[in-house]
């Protein structure tokens, strides 16, 4: 056997020792910009990311509605892939026909829910118009919008109150009941309108769908359609049935595939990058792994992966390591594959992105993992806290959790993921059902996440991930500091006890 000379470590037993910071060093200059796919030297890659988080190919993490929340944002979803290939292309193409500066808030009626509680959500929002569907989704049934122009509707009588809208935009009235958000979009897009009366067979007004902003902005309304902005997004798939899944996911419009396995150092991922280069040349772009050494690094980039995950066991629904004694320490594992992809670089003029997948813990591991040489990260656990996740939130003493569940687990039932091939299909569970704390919207924890990571690199010199990736100065720490680096000594105030050590 070969023995590995170090053990291997996650990202807990780091630390970054922080360097010069000159006056530039300001969180309002830094870029967080990162390539997602391979590029030559000297030529810029054919998708970048404005932020370097991505949410994982996961049944309780990314769907339709979470790729939007992600792009938005600058970062990019890959819907999962544990679905039929029909479910998963509707929710690329659901993303991709999305209809930026539109309606955007969307609600749905729990009993509980009052219309406090909506406004509340309007005014968090920041949204003129917070749309109200019967499942929480742009694809639910609307049932009721509630905008900054509520008062006319109950003001005015609905024949005054259409004809008044429709003056100045156009005739159209959309007659029928049960409308989706995503369809009323579609409508307001393609026929230039700010304001869309919908009423029902009998004639009576249902409700109005406004565009977002609508009161606020006061040039020419069809200026307002400044270009057809299109969300990026991802999609995953399998060693099994790409033939298929592949050309249905290209023609639902997904800007990036990804090879969706616990482990990518074999013949199955070889082969279907292969049929994908053959079928499409470099078209298409397509991500594989995972990996954990420079061995499975170099395997997928010679197979022409266009950028290699990392990470075998370090999930946190993962047991994957307990079960079949497989994995690396997260940290390291980057570590090496990271000084791989450089030497790679080197030799071909070829810079593949990695991407390190799962073990996210702490804002701080997100830096962490960029300043070992990370070009993007891949997140389940923090993704699924949020409203956007496409999981229940329930309450559970007092407290409200959101569910997460593996891949690997009976739940998600995902065995092409974790099949080697042959006829077993999933005979033991390498993931857990779970609940974490749900944590309230996607776009106040990304804005406040990235704004650690921007200060942290800022105390250590740099401005951009590359010059991190360069520059950042790393130690390992030993047990006795880790205890030093939390709270100590001191009675906390708010819970009553000393600091668990
Ligand atoms: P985390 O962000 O929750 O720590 O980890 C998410 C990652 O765990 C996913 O991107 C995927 O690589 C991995 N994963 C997903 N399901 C399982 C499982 O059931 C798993 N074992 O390990």
């Amino acid at each position: 056997a070969y023995y590995f000379e170090e053990p291997s470590r996650t990202f807990s037993e780091y630390l970054l020792v922080p360097g010069y910071s000159s006056v530039e060093c300001m969180t309002k200059n830094v870029s967080l910009k990162t390539p997602l796919t391979k590029f030559k030297k000297g030529e810029t890659p054919a998708i970048s990311l404005n932020i370097p988080l991505v949410s994982a190919i996961m049944q309780s993490v990314s769907d339709d509605k979470m790729a939007v929340a992600l792009a938005k944002e600058g970062g990019i979803s890959f819907i999962y892939g544990s679905q039929s290939i029909e479910n998963e292309a509707a929710m690329v193409r659901r993303v991709k026909s999305y209809k930026a500066g539109f309606v955007e808030s969307i609600s749905n009626l729990r009993p509980e829910q009052t219309l406090a509680d909506i406004l509340a959500l309007k005014k968090k929002t920041g949204h003129s118009t917070v749309a109200i569907t019967d499942d929480g989704t742009a694809n639910g049934k609307l049932v009721g919008l509630v905008t900054s122009r509520d008062y006319r509707v109950s003001r005015m009588e609905p024949t005054t109150l259409i004809s008044s809208f429709m003056r100045p935009f156009n005739e159209l009235i959309y007659g029928h009941e049960g409308i989706t958000l995503s369809e009323a979009n579609n409508m307001l897009w393609d026929h230039k309108l700010n304001v869309l009366p919908v009423i029902s067979n009998e004639q009576k007004l249902l409700y109005f769908v406004f565009r977002k902003d609508y009161d606020s902005h006061k040039e020419n309304p069809n200026e307002l359609l400044d270009g057809s902005k299109r969300y990026m997004v991802g999609a995953g798939i399998n060693t099994r049935d790409y033939e298929e899944r592949i050309p249905a996911l290209i023609e639902a419009g997904a800007d990036v595939l990804c090879i969706d396995s616990s482990e990518g150092f074999s013949e199955w991922q070889a082969r279907t990058l292969q049929f994908v280069r053959q079928k499409y040349g470099d078209t298409i772009k397509i991500g594989a792994g995972n990996v954990v050494d420079k061995e499975g690094f170099l395997f997928l980039a010679k197979a022409g992966a266009d950028f290699i995950k990392v990470g075998i066991g370090g999930g946190s629904i993962c047991i994957t390591r307990e079960q079949k004694g497989i994995g690396r320490g997260q940290a390291t594992a980057v570590i090496e594959v990271a000084k791989a992809r450089d030497e790679y670089f080197e030799e071909t003029g070829i810079y593949i992105p990695i991407c390190s997948d799962g073990g996210i813990v702490h804002d701080y591991h997100v830096t962490l993992a960029l300043a070992m040489g990370s070009d993007f990260i891949m997140l389940g656990r923090y993704f699924s806290r949020f409203d956007e996740s496409p999981t229940n939130k329930v309450n559970i003493n007092g407290n409200y959790m959101k569910e997460y569940w593996g891949e690997g687990s009976a739940r998600a039932r995902n065995w092409q993921r974790y099949d080697m091939g042959g006829d077993s299909k999933l005979s033991f569970e390498e993931g857990v059902d779970s609940y974490v704390p749900y944590a309230g919207s996607l776009k106040d924890n990304v804005g406040l996440t990235l704004n650690k990571v921007k200060s942290t690199m800022c105390n250590c010199g740099v401005l951009t991930i590359p010059e991190l990736q360069k520059n950042a100065k790393i130690t390992l720490v030993s047990n006795t500091s880790i205890i030093e680096g939390g709270a100590h000594d001191v009675l906390l105030k708010d819970q009553h006890r000393f600091p668990v050590k």
